[in-house]
C-alpha cells in the first residue's frame, strides 16, 4: 500500500482487502469542511485512486457528523473574487477520482457535506443520518452541485422544498426518495458499508472504473449520446486482460483472478 503523508484533519484506514477509508476528523466543528480538510481528503482519495491495492474507497465522518457543511467561519469574510478565483480547494477534484467511492453518512450531512456525499457513487447511511441544504439560511444557495445532483436524485418538487425551505431528510426518507443505497443501525452501518466496498473491490478495477464513468455520463448526456458513450467503453474493455480472464474463468467454472489490466 502507498504511504500516505501525515494528515492533521483526516485519518486513513484500510479495514479490509482492497478498501481504503478516508475519514473527516474535525469533531469539534462537526467536520465543517475547511480548505485544509477538503484538501487532505481529496489528496488521500487521489492516492488511493492511484494505489493498485485499493479497488473501492469509503469517505466518511463520525457517528455524529459526516460534515456540517463548508466552514462558515472560513467563508465568512470572503468576497466573490476570493471564492471564484482564489478558492484554496478545488472541489471538482472529487469528480475526477476514477475508482468508485462510497459515502458513509451518520449524523449531519448538510450543505457541502450533502453535496460531497452526493458526488460520491453510492451512499450508505446510519439510521441517524440527516441530509439537507441549509444554505438559504445564510443568504446563499448550494454551490457545489446541490441544485443539480439533489434534483437528479429526488426530483424537482422535493429538491425545491429542501433548498428553498431547509427541509431535512431523515435516513429513511433519503432511502425512500432514492438518495441513499441503504440504511443500517448505528452499531453496524460502517461494517455494512465496508462489506459493500469489499464487493466492489473484488471485481476488475478496469471494469469498475469504466462502469462508473458510464453511469456518471447518464447525468450529462442525452440518451443517444449516452448509449454511444457506453458502447465505446464496452468495446474498450474487450482489449483488457481482465475481460479475457473473466470470460475464461466463467467457461472454466473457476473464480477469476483479476490483474486490473
Ligand atoms: N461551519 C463552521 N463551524 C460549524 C459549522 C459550519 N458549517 N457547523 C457547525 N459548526 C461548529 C459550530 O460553530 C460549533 O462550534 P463552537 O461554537 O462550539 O466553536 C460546533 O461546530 C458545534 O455546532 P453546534 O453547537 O451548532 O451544534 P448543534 O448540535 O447545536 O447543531 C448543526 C448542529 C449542524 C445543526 C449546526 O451546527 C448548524 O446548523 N451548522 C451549520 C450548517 C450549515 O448551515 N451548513 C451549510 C454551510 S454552507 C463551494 C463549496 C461548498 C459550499 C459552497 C461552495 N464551492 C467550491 C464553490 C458549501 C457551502 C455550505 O456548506
Amino acid at each position: 500500500m502507498t504511504d500516505h503523508p501525515a494528515y492533521e484533519t483526516i485519518t486513513v484506514e484500510t479495514p479490509a482487502e482492497g478498501v481504503g477509508v478516508v475519514r473527516f476528523n474535525r469533531p469539534k466543528a462537526l467536520n465543517a469542511l475547511n480548505a485544509q480538510m477538503t484538501g487532505e481528503a481529496f489528496t488521500a482519495l487521489e492516492m488511493f485512486d492511484r494505489d493498485p491495492a485499493i479497488g473501492c474507497m469509503i469517505l466518511t465522518g463520525s457517528d455524529r457528523a459526516f460534515a456540517a457543511g463548508a466552514d462558515i467561519k472560513e467563508m465568512h469574510g470572503k468576497t466573490a473574487i476570493d471564492m471564484a478565483i482564489h478558492d484554496t480547494t478545488d472541489w471538482s477534484r472529487l469528480t475526477r477520482i476514477g475508482k468508485p467511492i462510497i459515502a458513509v453518512v451518520s449524523g449531519v450531512a448538510l450543505g457541502g457535506g450533502c453535496e460531497i456525499a452526493m458526488t460520491c457513487d453510492m451512499i450508505v447511511a446510519s439510521e441517524t443520518a440527516l441530509f439537507g441544504q441549509p444554505e438559504i439560511n445564510l443568504g446563499i444557495l448550494p454551490g457545489a452541485g446541490g441544485t443539480q445532483r439533489l434534483t437528479h436524485a429526488v426530483g424537482k418538487a422535493l429538491a425545491m422544498e429542501i433548498i428553498l425551505t431547509d427541509r431535512r431528510l431523515t435516513a429513511e426518507e433519503a432511502l425512500r426518495y432514492g438518495l441513499v443505497n441503504r440504511v443500517a443501525p448505528l452499531e453496524t452501518y460502517f461494517q455494512e458499508a465496508v462489506e459493500l466496498a469489499k464487493q466492489v473491490a473484488s471485481r476488475s478495477q478496469v471494469a469498475s472504473r469504466l462502469a462508473k464513468q458510464a453511469v456518471n455520463k447518464a447525468f450529462e448526456l442525452g440518451l443517444a449520446d449516452g448509449l454511444d458513450y457506453e458502447k465505446r467503453l464496452f468495446y474498450l474493455l474487450f482489449a483488457s486482460e481482465d475481460k479475457a480472464e473473466g470470460m475464461s474463468a466463467f467457461v472454466e467454472k473457476r473464480p477469476a483472478v483479476w490483474k486490473h489490466k
